[in-house]
């Protein structure tokens, strides 16, 4: 058994948590991040790819920006399309900012790898982790790692578990509110060493409901199909994956897909869901441990970032002597923003999905919708101020 004190305790080791950590620790601020995964688990997960400004500058405030400089891909503009109809989002010359395309697998390794020459202690494979008195000012966390069982206390403890960890569950149920919306269908990835189909990506509805042509380097494409919830990855060969893809984006792309081995395939759910509130007495919680948008419009680790910056100033006002407000507001502050990427990212779900119930005329309004963006540089706008970001 042994007994320790931080002052924040860290669950987590996923984006929210390994950035909070280094921005903690850049401040002078004592923190341990406690990962229930090895480190090689964390550092293969393949997920997000499109990164906002908020993202990316919180890498250039930590000085962590050199490789994402050199390798990461601005985007200037990205596509929607609808059968043959392929509509441009200029996103750089409706609202002067770009998007970069930089993996949260790359990011990921990043700032795992600058933790060790930053003493940011990261521990991995931390086992039944527990958080106790979160609503007290002694809180603390046990943990069980490498057979030894561990008590950190600490003043505060930052949730940053993902949609599965322990956090959100140490919350009493009749304090919180939960909104949840589920879609009956996921989304198809796989990951392949080809040429992206275009330069820029594509967010394609039909028929055959919706298809992502994305990407994470000149060389390495990122592929994504709507299929039916609770489908089987069984059921989808890469062959048969490649024929849906070609089938997509053959007529529309400008290069056409480049067929090659899977490097990865995989499923993952669609469904949004918030989680308020995000402070319980000393227990803060950010990242997808609060909330889930679906990956329509590419927001999910994006919120994780913007969640962090904001819980970050809280904790280090406090550590200033600079009061207490900043802690209290965070929810707030924090649920304003994701409540604004909510709605985005559900209404690009709506309008770019197939539902399985869905009436022609449901069908109908969604072409509608996209021929009305296609000519109305307002509408445009309203697309690319969400997709770079709203403010923070
Ligand atoms: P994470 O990344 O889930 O990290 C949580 C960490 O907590 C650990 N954990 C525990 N640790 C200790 N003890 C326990 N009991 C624990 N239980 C869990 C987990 O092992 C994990 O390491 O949450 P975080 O940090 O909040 O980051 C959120 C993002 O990962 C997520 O929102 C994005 O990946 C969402 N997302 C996208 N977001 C974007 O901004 N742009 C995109 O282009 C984008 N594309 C995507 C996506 C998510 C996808 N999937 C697979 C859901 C594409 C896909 C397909
Ligand atoms: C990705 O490249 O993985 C990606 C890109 C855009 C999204 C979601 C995922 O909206």
């Amino acid at each position: 058994m042994s007994l320790r004190r931080t002052q924040v305790a860290i669950i987590g080791s996923g984006p929210a948590g390994l950035l909070l950590g280094h921005l903690l620790k850049a401040e002078g601020i004592d923190c341990t991040v406690l990962e229930r995964q090895p480190r090689a688990h964390v550092e293969s997960r393949i997920r997000a790819g499109v990164l906002e400004t908020v993202t990316t500058d919180l890498m250039h405030r930590l000085g962590l920006d050199e490789r994402m400089n050199r390798e990461a891909m601005v985007e200037d503009g990205f596509n929607l399309a609808d059968g043959d109809l392929l509509v441009r989002i200029d996103i750089k010359a409706l609202t002067g900012k770009t998007v970069v395309v930089y993996g949260q697998t790359e990011l990921t390794r990043d700032l795992i790898a600058a933790a060790a020459q930053r003493d940011l202690e990261i521990v991995f494979e931390a086992s039944d982790l527990a958080l106790h008195d979160t609503d007290s000012d002694h809180p603390s966390v046990t943990y069980v790692s490498g057979g030894v069982a561990h008590t950190i206390e600490c003043d505060f403890i930052a949730g940053c578990d993902g949609f599965h960890g322990p956090s959100r569950r140490a919350i009493p149920t009749d304090l919180v509110r939960e909104y949840s919306h589920e879609y009956p269908f996921g989304w198809l990835g796989i990951l392949a060493d080809v040429p992206p189909c275009h330069d820029e990506l594509i967010y394609a509805n039909g028929p055959r409901g919706f298809a992502l042509a994305s990407m994470r380097s000149p060389t390495r494409s990122r592929y994504y199909i709507q299929v039916p919830q609770g489908e089987s990855l069984a059921s989808w060969s890469e062959e048969r994956l490649w024929d849906e893809l070609e089938g997509r984006f053959n007529g529309i792309s400008h290069h056409g897909v480049t067929r090659g081995p899977a490097l990865e395939m995989s499923i993952a759910p669609l469904r949004s869901y918030v989680f308020e509130t995000m402070r319980h007495g000393r227990l803060f919680l950010a990242g997808d441990a609060a909330h889930i948008v679906p990956p329509t419009g590419a927001k999910g680790l994006n919120l994780a970032a913007s969640d962090v910056t904001y819980l970050a100033d809280a904790l280090i006002g406090h550590y200033d002597q600079r009061g207490e407000a900043g802690l209290l507001d965070y929810p707030q502050r924090a649920l304003a923003r994701i409540w604004k990427s909510e709605r985005f990212s559900w209404s690009l779900t709506r309008l770019m999905h197939s539902f399985p119930d869905q009436a022609p005329f449901e069908r109908r309004m969604q072409m509608a919708e996209l021929e009305y963006l296609a000519s109305s540089q307002a509408m445009q706008t309203v697309i690319a101020e969400n997709y770079i970001g709203l403010p923070l």
